[in-house]
């Protein structure tokens, strides 16, 4: 067998096991959602910013993907929020294996809403289906207003595009316009939202009230 039907074997895999996923999501009436985005883009900072209101909400768990160390999953858990780790050992993403294994050890009977931070990485996560009904990409303003020219896959499988840093922009030479109109470039689908610092306080408010309307009009289906 050739390496590139390997290739195409193991992400045949994925898939089926991704659609298993989204059985058991579905079964337990579960949202999930997947974050992804480069190392240090923010998606952590994030989800600590949108925990809390969203708690208001739903009975959420936070699975965490990072090659090496437990620090995002204990960064979420002083927020009294669920959390499980992930290592990859050097993997640059996650697949729907590694999260099948860990949903063996959450009580799907307790939460309604999942939430996936990958391994930082605006490439390699991208195509691994994880059984998800929601896709974020966070891309950071110091990361630079061609980024989505250069990543278009990262643009192309999201529904949203999450701009962080937005308080940094200015430090860095980035004109958010640019970057905004680069998105919609590749992808005029994607829904653009904004999170960082403005005067000195982090707000994330517009995703919250994203992810809310989003589980909403999912049950409406
Ligand atoms: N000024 C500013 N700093 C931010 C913002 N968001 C994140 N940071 C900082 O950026 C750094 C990286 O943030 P993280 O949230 O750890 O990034 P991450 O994407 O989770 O990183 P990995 O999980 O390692 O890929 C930290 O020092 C944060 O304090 C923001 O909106 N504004
Ligand atoms: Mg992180």
């Amino acid at each position: 067998m050739s390496k590139i039907e390997i290739k195409k074997d193991l992400k045949a895999l994925n898939n089926e096991i991704a659609a298993e996923n989204r059985d058991v999501f579905k079964k337990n009436n579960i949202y999930t959602i997947n974050i992804m985005g480069s190392p240090g883009a923010g998606k952590t900072t994030l989800l600590e910013n949108i925990l809390k209101p969203l708690a208001d909400s739903f009975s959420i768990a936070v699975i965490e993907g990072d090659l090496a160390t437990a620090n995002d999953s204990e960064r979420i858990k002083k927020l009294g929020v669920e959390a499980l780790q992930i290592n990859t050992d050097g993997g640059c993403h996650l697949d729907a294996r590694m999260i099948q294994e860990e949903l063996s050890k959450i009580d799907l009977n307790d939460i309604n809403l999942l939430i996936i931070e990958n391994v930082g990485n605006l490439v390699c996560p991208i195509s691994y289906d994880l059984g998800e009904d929601l896709r974020l990409v966070v891309l950071s303003t110091p990361e630079g207003e061609d980024k989505p020219l250069k990543y278009p896959p990262a643009m192309l499988n999201t529904d949203a595009v999450v701009l962080t840093k937005i308080d940094l922009a200015q430090f860095v030479d980035v004109n958010m316009e640019n970057m905004e109109k680069n998105i919609k470039d590749i992808n005029p689908k994607a829904d653009i939202l904004k999170a960082g610092k403005r005067d000195g306080v982090y707000n994330a408010d517009s995703v919250t009230e994203y992810i809310v309307k989003r589980v909403g009009s999912k049950k409406e289906q």
